[in-house]
């Protein structure tokens, strides 16, 4: 009935409207298609190729591995940037600094006070005790600090997505003491790798990229009144250290290990015998308003 050229029909899907719906959202949405429309028509994309990409789209999404191809594409990094460039144009500095949440943080994980083991049995690496305390930005420890820690076990998996492991496996929710202070014993992960024969293996095998981050370390830390502080940390001396696919690791966020720690009040967490520590403290900006201290998006999951 009628005839479009591209244009005609870019106009009429951008514009076609029958309420007023979001402006927000039409704007977006305009932009992207507008883009897409274009980098079909310049790229010469073929039928085969759009449906081949719309095909692996659902998989990707359907697979959950959507957060992975975030990650690895540079987008979650990419929010990092602009945050701590609207912090620098704002005059908000100092702190640990920022980085990625990732795709694999689960809420509710068991809560204590102080301190945690986070290995159930045996450790599955070198042991190791991570410590320090929760301050805000003028130094004072911050009490009642909900630090919110999970990593990877020996085999680069994290529980609720690799198989085979417990429920809350690696993971735990830490209450700081009077004195601001957390600690937690657990064994150095190793890496991550993304998972083989999968939507986002497909991809990276195709852009000639390979899937592995360095060992590494995940925080989630909140505190009435102060801005959560999404980080993590890394192992030193990982192959990767400087080649992460997700783009995540900073200066400022590389721990130093201490070997060989005599064990003498570290009872309490099952040690007696020398063993691994890093010590580390958090320091977290005041947060300037509400969402800042309990952002809708994470905060729902840190305290459900
Ligand atoms: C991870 O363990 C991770 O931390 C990120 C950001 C992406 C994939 C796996
Ligand atoms: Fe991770």
């Amino acid at each position: 009935m009628t005839e479009l050229t591209q244009n005609q029909l870019l106009e009429l899907v951008t514009t076609k409207q029958i309420a007023a719906g979001n402006p927000r959202v039409r704007a977006l949405t305009q932009r992207i298609v507008t883009d897409l429309f274009k980098t079909i028509d310049d790229m010469d994309v073929s039928a085969d190729e759009f449906w081949k990409a719309m095909d692996w789209l659902a998989r990707m999404s359907q697979g959950g591995q959507i957060g992975l191809i975030t990650a690895g594409l540079g987008f979650d990094r990419l929010l990092d940037i602009r945050a701590d460039e609207a912090d620098q144009k704002a005059g908000r500095s100092g702190g640990t600094p920022r980085a990625i949440e990732g795709p694999l943080f689960i809420a509710g994980a068991p809560r204590s006070h102080g301190e945690a083991r986070l290995d159930e049995g045996e450790p599955k690496g070198e042991l190791l005790v991570m410590e320090g305390q929760v301050l805000d930005l003028e130094g004072n420890p911050v009490a009642g600090a909900l630090v919110d820690v999970w990593h990877a076990n020996e085999k680069g998996g994290y529980s609720h997505f690799f198989p085979g492991m417990k429920p809350y496996e690696l993971r735990r929710q830490i209450e700081t003491d009077a004195q601001g202070h957390y600690r937690f014993r657990s064994y150095l992960p190793p890496g991550y790798a993304i998972p083989p024969n999968s939507p986002t293996s497909e991809l990276f095998e195709a852009l000639g990229r390979h899937g592995n981050r360095p060992a590494h370390i995940h925080f989630l830390i909140a505190a009435p009144g102060l801005r959560t502080l999404t980080t993590q940390v890394n192992i030193p001396g990982d192959t990767y250290i400087d080649d992460d696919f997700a783009f995540a690791t900073r200066d400022g966020l590389i721990v130093e290990l201490e070997h060989n720690v005599p064990p003498a009040g570290y009872e309490s967490l099952g040690i007696s015998a020398p063993f691994t520590r890093s010590r580390f403290n958090f320091v977290m900006q005041k947060a300037i308003n509400e969402s800042e201290a309990s952002p809708a998006a994470r905060m729902a999951r840190v305290t459900a």
